[in-house]
């Protein structure tokens, strides 16, 4: 895979375990230049990892549940890049809360936050990316969900039908994008034990139990899940569009 040339912006990393990290190591190698941006307290953590990448990136907060945020990065993105070649959608949040007590509990604003920071991210950066994808003839939108968006995993609660809705906004925004040939793509990650992972109940048994089971009787990690995404950024993908790929050793076609 090349991109050479390629400009791309990635929210969602924290620290060196981060998937977004991985599709952003994945791609700079390949020689894009990236804009990365931080939730607030993983400033420092996103400034010392760029040091590691080929080219120096463009390091922004953001905050994708306020609007200004959003609006400034893509101003910023403009001003250095010119253009936009692809964006990764990496950010998830659910209280913690939402994701051990039992679903029925979930509360109106738990599903709210969950449903604003999860799934309705990706319509705003679609949208503020849009205008610049256009200007390079075209790009390439991949966001992060799990298989909980389509079977029930103990605890994963709201984050479920925040994922369900996040693979539906895949679908329409690809519907929408397409003729402007914006491909908007996700793929579906197996269990990695990022910092999304610490202190969720039972996250080392739902490890083993896809170890045991999927047909390659392993764990992904995230180098596998970049590469994967990587592929659906690059021109490889170029007919792909409203796409769920499953990079989860194969756990998802087991029946028992
Ligand atoms: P991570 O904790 O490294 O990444 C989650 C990111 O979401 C963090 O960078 C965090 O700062 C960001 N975030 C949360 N609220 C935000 C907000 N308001 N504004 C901006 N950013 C915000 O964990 P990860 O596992 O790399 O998660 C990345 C994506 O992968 C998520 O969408 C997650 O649901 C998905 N995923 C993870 C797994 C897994 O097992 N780790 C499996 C499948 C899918
Ligand atoms: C998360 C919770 C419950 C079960 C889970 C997960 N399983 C997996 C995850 C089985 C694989 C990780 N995942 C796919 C996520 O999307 C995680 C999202 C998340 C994690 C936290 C933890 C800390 C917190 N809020 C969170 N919000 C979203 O306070």
């Amino acid at each position: 895979m090349d991109f050479t040339g390629k400009h791309g912006l990635i929210v969602g990393v924290a620290n060196k375990r981060s998937i977004a990290w991985a599709i952003a190591q994945c791609t700079a190698l390949a020689g894009a230049r990236l804009a990365l941006t931080y939730q607030g307290r993983f400033e420092e953590n996103v400034q010392e990892l760029s040091e590691g990448l080929p080219h120096p990136p463009v390091i922004l907060p953001c905050d994708v549940s306020v609007d200004a945020e959003i609006d400034s990065v893509f101003a910023r993105v403009e001003q250095e890049f010119g253009g936009l070649d692809f964006v990764v959608h990496g950010a998830a949040f659910a209280r913690k809360e939402e994701l051990s007590l039992p679903f029925s509990d979930t509360t109106r604003e738990g599903f709210r936050l969950a449903m604003d920071i999860s799934a309705y991210s990706l319509i705003a950066l679609a949208r503020g990316a849009a205008p610049l994808m256009e200007k390079r003839g075209g790009g390439s939108i991949v966001a992060l969900t799990y298989l909980g968006s389509e079977r029930v995993f103990p605890n994963y609660n709201v984050m479920g039908v925040a994922k369900a809705a996040l693979e539906a906004n895949v679908r329409y925004l690809a519907a929408d994008l397409g003729p402007k040939n914006i491909r908007v793509n996700a793929v579906s990650a197996g269990p990695i034990k990022t910092i999304s992972a610490m202190g969720i109940g039972g996250f080392s048994s739902i490890l083993n139990v896809y170890k045991d089971r999927a047909p390659l009787r392993r764990n992904v990690d995230a180098a596998e899940v970049g590469e994967a995404a990587a592929f659906l950024l690059s021109e490889a993908a170029r007919g792909i569009t409203g796409e769920v790929l499953m990079v989860d050793a194969g756990y998802h076609v087991t029946g028992m």
